[in-house]
C-alpha cells in the first residue's frame, strides 16, 4: 500500500481544456499533489464514444499532457499516463459491468442528455461509460477523486458498485470520495449560463479555453450573456452574473459574498474587464509554458512512458485481487 491515500482523476483528450474544466477538476489537480500520490489519466477510450480521427487523436493526447504539465502536475511526484495503454482498465470495465444494473445505468443523466446531442450516434460505449470509469477509478486504491459537479452521479454509482462488489467478495475494493470545489464546481456557458460550459459546444463564444488568446477572452466575456438588471450579485434570473462571480472566485480565490461588495454600484461592463483581467492572469503563463513544452514530443513520450508503467503495475496489484477473489486466476 501506498503511505498517502491515492487520488485518482482523468479528463479526455477531446480538442483542448476549457476554464470549466480548469476551475472544477485541474485546478485542484495540482493544489493536491504534495499531500497525496496523484494518478492524472487521460482518458483516450473514454473520448471514443465520439467519432474520432485518429491522427487527431494521437495530437490532442501529446496535447493534453503538455496541458497538464503547463498547468503545475509534476511528473516526478504525480502518475501522468494514458488510459489505453493500461489494460486494467479494461479489463476491469468488463467485470464491474457483469456487476451493474442496466437500470441504474439508464438514470445517468449525462447519458440521457448526450445521447440527445448525438442521436445519431448512441452507442453501448456511451451507456457503459460510467462503469468504465469506475473500473478507471477502483483500479487503483483511489480514495479520493478530485471532479467537477458533472461527475457526481458518476461517482456515485462507482461507490454503489464498489460496496456491492465488495459485498459479495469481502474487502476488495476502497470506496473513493469526491473532491469538489466549494465554488466553481459547474461553471456554465457563456452564452446560456443554464447549459454546462462544454468542449462540445459548437458556440465558441461559449467557452473560454486554456488556449485562447487574450483578445478571445476579452472579446468572449463582453459577449457574455447576463440579464437585463444592473446589480453584481447572484440570485435567481441572474445565472449569467452568478457564473461570472464563481469564475472570478475560481481564478483568484476570493469569496463571492467579498466579491459583491466589491463591485456594488459597479456597471456589468466593468464587471466582465475585471473578470477577463482575472482569467487572463491565470491563463497567460499556461499558454505560453504549454506552447513550450509541446514542442518537445520526446519528452512528453517519455513522460508518458514512465507514466504507463508505474500505473500499470499499481494496476496489477487490484486486477491480481479481483482475479483472486473471483477464482480468474488458476495457473
Ligand atoms: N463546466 C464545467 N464546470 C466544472 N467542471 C467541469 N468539468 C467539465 N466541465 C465542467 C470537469 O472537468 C473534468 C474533465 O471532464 P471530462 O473529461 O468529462 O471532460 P469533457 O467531458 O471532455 O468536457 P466537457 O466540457 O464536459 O465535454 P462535453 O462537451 O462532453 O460536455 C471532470 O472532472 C469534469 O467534471
Amino acid at each position: 500500500m501506498s503511505k498517502n491515500p491515492i487520488v485518482f482523476s482523468g479528463i479526455q483528450p477531446t480538442g483542448g481544456f476549457h476554464i470549466g474544466n480548469y476551475i472544477g477538476a485541474l485546478s485542484n489537480w495540482t493544489a493536491i499533489q504534495n499531500e497525496y500520490e496523484c494518478l492524472y489519466c487521460i482518458v483516450d477510450l473514454h473520448s471514443l464514444t465520439v467519432r474520432t480521427d485518429p491522427k487527431e487523436l494521437t495530437q490532442n493526447i501529446r496535447q493534453a499532457a503538455a496541458m497538464f504539465i503547463a498547468l503545475g502536475i509534476d511528473p516526478t511526484k504525480s502518475t501522468m499516463y494514458v488510459q489505453s495503454q493500461v489494460p486494467g482498465h479494461t479489463q476491469l470495465s468488463w467485470i464491474l459491468s457483469c456487476y451493474t444494473a442496466f437500470g441504474e445505468m439508464s438514470r445517468m443523466t449525462q447519458f440521457k442528455d448526450k445521447s440527445e446531442k448525438n442521436a445519431d450516434n448512441i452507442n453501448v460505449g456511451l451507456f457503459c461509460y460510467p462503469v468504465l470509469m469506475a473500473s478507471d477509478i477502483l483500479l487503483f486504491d483511489t480514495s479520493y477523486v478530485p471532479i467537477g459537479d458533472d461527475q457526481r452521479q458518476h461517482l456515485e454509482i462507482t461507490r454503489d458498485i464498489a460496496v456491492r462488489f465488495n459485498g459479495i467478495y469481502g474487502d476488495v475494493f476502497i470506496i473513493p470520495e469526491g473532491i469538489y470545489q466549494k465554488v466553481g464546481a459547474r461553471i456554465m456557458s457563456l452564452q446560456d449560463p443554464t447549459s454546462k460550459m462544454s468542449k462540445s459546444d459548437p458556440n465558441e463564444n461559449s467557452k473560454i479555453m486554456l488556449t485562447d488568446d487574450n483578445d478571445a477572452i476579452l472579446r468572449k466575456f463582453k459577449r457574455a450573456i447576463t440579464d437585463s438588471g444592473n446589480e453584481i450579485c447572484r440570485g435567481k434570473d441572474k445565472e449569467g452574473i452568478t457564473n461570472l462571480i464563481s469564475i472570478l472566485c475560481g481564478m483568484t480565490g476570493k469569496q463571492p459574498q467579498d466579491v459583491e461588495v466589491e463591485f456594488c454600484g459597479k456597471m456589468y461592463g466593468e464587471f466582465k474587464l475585471a473578470v477577463a483581467d482575472a482569467v487572463i492572469a491565470v491563463v497567460e503563463p499556461i499558454r505560453t509554458e504549454y506552447q513550450r513544452i509541446l514542442s518537445d514530443k520526446t519528452y512528453l513520450d517519455e513522460i508518458l512512458t514512465s507514466g504507463r508503467d508505474k500505473a500499470t503495475e499499481r494496476s496489477e496489484k487490484v486486477m491480481a485481487r479481483v482475479n483472486n477473489v473471483m477464482g480468474l486466476n488458476i495457473y
